[in-house]
């Protein structure tokens, strides 16, 4: 078994491959055929996109309708994009290009940040332990929000100066968003309205934000940004790049790219949600794409159930027609169970099936 606390093969930055000019890239980024993308395939159609000031607006068929939409969205694409979310646009604007001013200073200044695998916390260049892998194209930096006791204090970049300050406003602004989601989905699932909240663990949720880096590739075909997968945890949120657009999401044999919305973000359902609702909200496959002239850089909020809470299909979802799909497990185990078979290139929530 590889120890933990350390990658099994040296660390290469995408970045830096970018930058070298190089017109083809190494072997190990280059997907086996049925993983490449298919550049110009996607039809034209996009993810819902809905306006949640319904939510707050006071008029009743306004907010009826819109839980309709959320509901319809939950169950049918387990992805939408949001606009009137009540983050403010300079702040959602601020926090991906102070993001983007980091990932631009100099090799030197991020490597202070270079992260291991255990806490995954910091600077890195890849997910998984497995050695010879084939690797995506991008960087990134890991960080934990939640609970504050994770929090690795020396891990917060010190530059740009006011990186900080604005990620932890953004962090609490996503924070306040999976609340209201939350407790949405719940009245739309006809549970009570703090189920989920409950269920997540109150006050105690979990909240971490991956910052996807994805470097100009001069072979875009060859390779992805980011392998197909589905979310480990309960919520994503994901401010896009929205001017390159990249994020591709799977419908039926299909992958649909995601057109981006000035100032929307992009809701997703993770495996933790599918696994209480008993499978009638989706976890839904997604990967990502990379561009031949331009960067993208993509902030996910992964909002999460507290890890040591025991997870499972809400019992006013079960019946004699729909008995319960999954087993009982709390997060951590779950994130085990994920992590000891390696990364499927499909929904791993899916296998958990047959042990329901
Ligand atoms: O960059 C994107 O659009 C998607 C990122 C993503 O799926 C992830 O970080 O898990």
């Amino acid at each position: 078994m590889v120890c933990p606390c350390d990658w099994p093969e040296p660390v290469v930055r995408v970045q830096s491959l970018s930058d070298s000019g190089e017109s083809i890239i190494p072997a190990r980024y280059i997907k086996p055929p049925s993983d490449r993308p298919s550049l110009n395939s996607s039809p034209d159609i996009n993810i819902p996109l809905i306006d949640l000031s319904g939510l707050t607006d006071g008029d009743l068929s306004f907010r009826e309708a819109t839980l309709k939409q959320i509901s319809d969205a939950c169950r049918e694409w387990g992805f939408f994009q949001v606009i009137n979310h009540g983050l403010r646009p300079e702040l959602v604007d601020g926090a991906r290009e102070i993001w983007r001013e980091f990932f631009h200073e100099s090799m030197d200044v991020k490597q202070k940040y270079a992260n291991s695998p255990k806490t995954y916390e910091g600077y890195g260049s890849r997910l998984g332990l497995q050695k010879g892998a084939v690797l995506d194209w991008s960087d990134y930096y890991f960080l934990h929000y939640l609970p504050s006791s994770l929090k690795d204090h020396n891990k917060w970049p010190e530059n740009p100066s006011s990186l900080r300050e604005v990620v932890e406003e953004y962090s609490k602004e996503i924070v306040r968003l999976g609340n209201v989601l939350l407790e949405v989905f719940s009245i739309n699932l006809g549970l009570r309205h703090d189920y989920l909240r409950n269920a997540f663990g109150g006050e105690d949720v979990g909240a971490c934000l991956r910052v996807n880096f994805y470097p100009k590739c001069p072979q875009p075909d060859l390779t992805l940004g980011l392998s197909s997968h589905s979310d480990p945890g309960g919520i994503t949120f994901l401010l896009p790049d929205e001017n390159v657009s990249g994020l591709q999401v799977r419908r039926d044999q299909q992958w649909i790219t995601v057109k981006p919305v000035r100032h929307g973000i992009i809701v997703n359902i993770g495996d933790q949600i599918q696994v209480i609702s008993n499978a009638i909200y989706k976890s839904v496959e997604h990967r990502v794409i990379v561009n031949p002239n331009k960067e993208r850089v993509s902030l996910a909020y992964f909002f999460n159930p507290k890890s040591n809470l025991l997870i499972h299909p809400a019992p006013g979802l079960i019946t004699r027609e729909t008995p319960s799909l999954y087993p009982t497990m709390t997060f951590d185990e779950y994130r085990l169970f994920i992590r000891t078979r390696g990364p499927q290139g499909k929904s791993q929530v899916e296998s958990l099936k047959s042990r329901g």
